[in-house]
């Protein structure tokens, strides 16, 4: 057992290893960046607790918001716009058990402006810069319909519009997830890797978080585990990254 287990890992190391490499090598123009896969590198990096991407200029501009522990950043490709910094200083109207150690976080364009969701546990709290829009809500009382899979605290969500007004959510726990509203589910609770059988094994279950962007009418799903994101649509697998070759500007952010 214990020797099967050992191969296992090894293969799936190597398969990401791999993937890795692949990946560096089909983007010459990224900047060298420690690899935080190799046990003899001194620089050890992590995940985001929880991520959002917000589209602004029509879908020209993607910027992202990601944050860990206590502190947050927000960033595009090519540089960051706003901190490291507090999440506590920059949002001090937010109850404090909203500062640190997030679940998972969305952010819509609003009529201009950013409304952030931060979800925590089994409550969601929905927000803009100057203050509370909802306050917090225990989530599975919104959405009933996400069963028992669903409510019990998720690893991520993603929020996008459809038309003015109505959210869309993906919401994933373990190794599960539900495209829904807050009136119903669409699709789902039902397992990632139905879904999305293409998708390398460890991006099935406990994701750090995910996306939902619409780019050119079609839609793009990322999901972000470990050093890692995956980008990917209902056929086929896009893009796969290492976040801190992607970015190497976040290096300081996410190590330790
Ligand atoms: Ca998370």
């Amino acid at each position: 057992m214990q020797k099967r287990s050992l191969i296992r890992t090894g293969a799936r190391l190597l398969v990401s290893v791999v993937a890795v490499m692949l990946v560096a090598s089909g983007s010459p123009a990224t900047a060298a960046a420690p690899d935080a896969a190799d046990g003899s590198s001194a620089v050890a990096y992590r995940g985001f607790d929880a991520l959002a991407t917000a589209e602004e200029r029509n879908g020209t501009l993607w910027k992202h918001l990601g944050l860990i522990g206590d502190r947050y950043v927000i960033f595009d490709d090519t540089h960051i716009y706003e901190g490291p910094a507090s999440i506590a200083g920059k949002w001090p109207f937010l109850p404090s058990r909203f500062t640190s150690n997030l679940d998972a976080a969305s952010v819509v364009l609003e009529r201009g402006v950013w409304k952030y969701m931060f979800t925590k546990g089994t409550e969601r709290v929905i927000f803009f810069d100057w203050g509370l829009a909802i306050a917090p809500q225990h989530y599975p009382s919104v959405w009933p319909f996400l069963g028992p899979q669903l409510s019990n605290g998720i690893n991520a969500i993603t929020t996008h519009l459809e038309g003015n007004n109505l959210w869309v959510h993906l919401t994933a726990a373990g190794e599960y997830y539900a495209i829904h509203n807050d009136t119903q589910a669409r699709s789902g609770p039902t397992l990632i890797r139905t879904r999305w059988p293409f998708l390398p094994q460890h991006f099935t279950s406990n994701l750090d978080d995910a996306s939902y962007t619409i780019e050119q009418g079609y839609p793009k799903i990322s999901f972000y585990k470990g050093t890692e994101r995956i980008i990917f649509n209902d056929v086929q697998v896009i893009e796969h990254v290492n976040i801190v070759q992607k970015w190497p500007f976040l290096a300081g952010f996410l190590e330790g």
